[in-house]
């Protein structure tokens, strides 16, 4: 099993998601038509209920989290992961902000369909083309939530050392409106939404930081209108000793560049 220990922020509203840890918690009771379909011989076989689901809710903040993989499933697919999945170092000396390169604290790649491409932070990404378990994880997330993605882009953090800074995910390639999935493995680490409007010293209004747990196995879907308002980021987190892989799930569109 793969956990970090989940820290605590004092300064931010915790979310008891309720469906956090390594467990599945069925906290309510399946309706009678997920309890059992009829099989080929005209018996009864279960059906698996749809993993419970936490809404989270802020101004302009709307996003959804389950446990989508029980953690016997989520170890065997962070171990594909971890030996399937091609990180490309060197191919760049890191991301390109405010004129100056920066190497970047975790590690990056991109598969998808062959048509796209994808500019992240002044780097354009072509996809590597889709792999088993990637389409596996895609397929989980389409069947629960309905939603096709063509692109993925995943990070992969060594220990808590590694984090991602606060941004949104608002690229020109992404199909407007759309829904980001983001499904995590390994350590379980604090991600944290913070308000356009509460940002740093010009900061206008006073609305508490989000944080919360995404535990190994869990997706996180970010629906619009929130990476409109709200940054994101994955804090250091000096006691999280293990790994951790995120998988986020675009809608891009093919941008033609000529
Ligand atoms: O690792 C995470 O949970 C966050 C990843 C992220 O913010 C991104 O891919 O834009």
């Amino acid at each position: 099993m793969f956990k970090g220990k989940p820290t605590a922020g004092n300064k931010t509203s915790k979310l008891n998601l309720g469906v956090g840890g390594d467990r599945q918690s069925g906290t309510r009771r399946p309706r009678p038509e997920e309890e059992e379909a009829e099989g080929e011989d005209g018996g009864a076989v279960p059906v698996p209920p749809p993993p419970p689901c936490r809404q989270i809710r802020g101004q302009g903040l709307s996003c959804e989290y389950r446990l989508l993989f029980g953690p016997a499933e989520a170890d065997g697919v962070l171990r594909r992961l971890e030996r399937d999945v091609r990180y490309r170092p060197g191919e760049r000396p890191g991301l390109h902000i405010f004129g100056k390169w920066h190497s970047i604290p975790r590690r990056q790649a991109v598969y998808g369909d062959p048509e796209l491409t994808y500019t992240y932070s002044g780097v354009t990404f072509s996809p590597e083309p889709w792999i088993p378990v990637l389409e596996h994880i895609r397929d989980r997330v389409a069947s629960v939530t309905g939603h096709n993605f063509n692109f993925v882009l995943i990070n992969r953090y060594k220990d808590g050392l590694d984090h991602i800074g606060e941004h949104r995910d608002d690229e020109r390639e992404l199909v407007p409106r759309s829904p980001i999935a983001s499904v995590s493995f390994g350590a379980c680490r604090d991600f944290v939404f913070r308000h356009c409007d509460s940002r740093g010293k010009n900061a206008t209004r006073r609305i508490k930081p989000v944080t919360l747990q995404l535990a190994h196995g869990s997706l996180l879907m970010m629906k619009y209108p929130t990476n409109v308002y709200w940054y994101h980021s994955l804090p250091v987190r000096k006691r999280v000793l293990s790994p951790r892989i995120n998988l986020t799930f675009r809608k891009v569109i093919a941008i033609d560049k000529k």
